[in-house]
């Protein structure tokens, strides 16, 4: 496979950029190898700049559920872009925006509409300590939530992926409020509030853990989190930035009927354009400026370009039947990939809700951190290249989700299943 302009491109790129990339796990680090540089997308296809095609299931890391360069999205923003692209002054598309979220989400009472899900996540936990005056944060290995300071914490996806347990430049006081628990242990959430459920404003969690590979809720484990929270007067934030209008068009939250008090969107919400969003009990919300103390503003909050997309996307996945292929397509696709691991006698664990999936490199279980550290990296590394050699574009980590969108077709599945039957016999 030619990848020359993708080298070229990537030399240069690293003498201005660090490592190259504006993101690190772009960057290859965790499989090895030459990041393709991309030229355009469209549907469930990448094509790279050296004239290479992909079948894409990274989708920008969740955002792209409708596959790419959707034409009623990209007709949708070619319109609102001719109305101009930023006016810094409110607008009837926010409204709009903010009314289909709580229509699909309504613990979102009331609903900030910001330009990431780190300014989300940052925006929600500063709220929940300016309502319950408490420092205390609740997180979980594995779970990763945005790069603010005191959550870099055991953080997934980036970090785990680099295998860096804390981020250099985070001052020990900004991480001292910030406790951790491993995911689906609900005795050392127990244990915690004990010692210092007094001084816990809040436990966030993504309620379907997405930055560790994909690693479901334990029965009950939502449940015990919101009985706990309540009991200790502990705000419960759900971080559904990959979950949200993902696994279901309310997110975790409605496919396992637990309410938390605060929840952060982003990534579908702004069609592949830059949107999240945090929200929750009016109580709570009522706090943030102008209407209350709590401070938190955005240039470009509530942009009306990217809102745009975002109705435009919720506008499709709000369609009856758009779940239900993605259900069928992921059933099929892990199945097919779980038979050929099979037949080729590598040990494979398999998880998925929904259309998010991760197949680890174990022998398994997979339920936290700890477990899902255990897979084989190197050998997702190895896989990982077999399969882009054969044109199918896996997540460059083995602690991230893999996605599929309404753009992939039979053949898709069928191409990738064929290549993984190639892949694994390689290993
Ligand atoms: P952003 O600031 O990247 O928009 O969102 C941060 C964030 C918050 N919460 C959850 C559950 C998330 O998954 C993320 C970001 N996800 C990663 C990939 N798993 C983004 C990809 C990247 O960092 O390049």
């Amino acid at each position: 496979m030619n990848t020359s302009r993708s080298r070229k491109l990537f030399e240069e790129a690293q003498r201005l950029i660090p490592g190259g990339v504006n993101s690190p796990v772009r960057a290859f680090r965790s499989v090895g190898g030459q990041p393709r540089f991309i030229a355009h997308a469209k549907g469930s296809k990448l094509y790279d700049v050296d004239g290479n095609t992909y079948i894409d299931y990274v989708l920008s890391w969740g955002p792209m559920i409708l596959g790419h360069a959707n034409a009623s999205i990209v007709s949708a923003i070619r319109k609102s872009a001719t109305r101009g692209t930023s006016y810094g002054a409110p607008t009837q598309l926010e409204v709009t925006l903010a009314k289909m979220i709580r229509q699909a989400f309504p613990s979102m009472e009331k609903i900030r509409l910001v330009s990431s899900g780190t300014e989300a996540v940052m925006s929600a936990i500063r709220v929940a300590r300016g309502f319950t005056k408490r420092d205390g944060v609740l997180k979980f290995e594995g779970c990763y939530h945005g790069h603010s300071d005191y959550l870099l914490a055991k953080a997934g996806s980036g970090l785990a992926t680099l295998g860096i347990p804390d981020s250099l430049g985070v001052p020990a006081d900004f991480a001292k409020h910030t406790l951790t628990a491993p995911y689906n242990d609900i005795q050392s959430v127990e244990q915690i509030i004990r010692q210092h459920g007094k001084q816990l404003a809040c436990i966030i969690l993504e309620p379907v853990a997405g930055n560790m590979g994909v690693v479901p809720p334990a029965e009950g484990f939502l449940q015990n989190l919101r009985r706990l929270a309540t009991e200790n007067d502990i705000l419960l934030i759900f971080d559904e930035v990959i979950s949200g209008f993902r696994v279901h068009y309310g997110g975790a939250q409605r496919l396992y009927g637990v309410p938390p008090d605060l929840t952060v969107l982003g990534k579908i919400i702004g069609g592949g354009l830059p949107v999240g969003a945090y929200g929750g009990r009016q109580d709570i919300m009522d706090l943030i400026a102008p209407s209350g103390p709590v401070y938190q503003a955005g240039t470009l909050s509530g942009n009306p370009l990217a809102v745009t997309a975002g109705i435009a996307t919720l506008t499709r996945l709000k369609q009856p039947g758009v779940y239900r292929k993605l259900e069928v397509a992921a059933r099929v696709l892990a199945k097919g990939l779980g038979d050929a691991a099979k037949k080729a006698g590598i040990p494979l664990v398999q998880t998925r809700v929904g259309s998010m999936m991760t197949a680890f490199f174990t022998s398994g279980p997979v339920t936290d951190w700890n477990s899902v550290k255990q897979s084989d990296t190197k050998r997702y590394g190895q896989f990982f290249h077999k399969m882009l050699e054969q044109n199918v574009y896996l997540a460059p980590s083995q602690f991230e989700a893999a996605f599929l969108s309404t753009a992939h077709t039979a053949s898709d599945i069928e191409k990738t299943i064929r290549a993984a039957h190639t892949a694994f016999k390689s290993l």
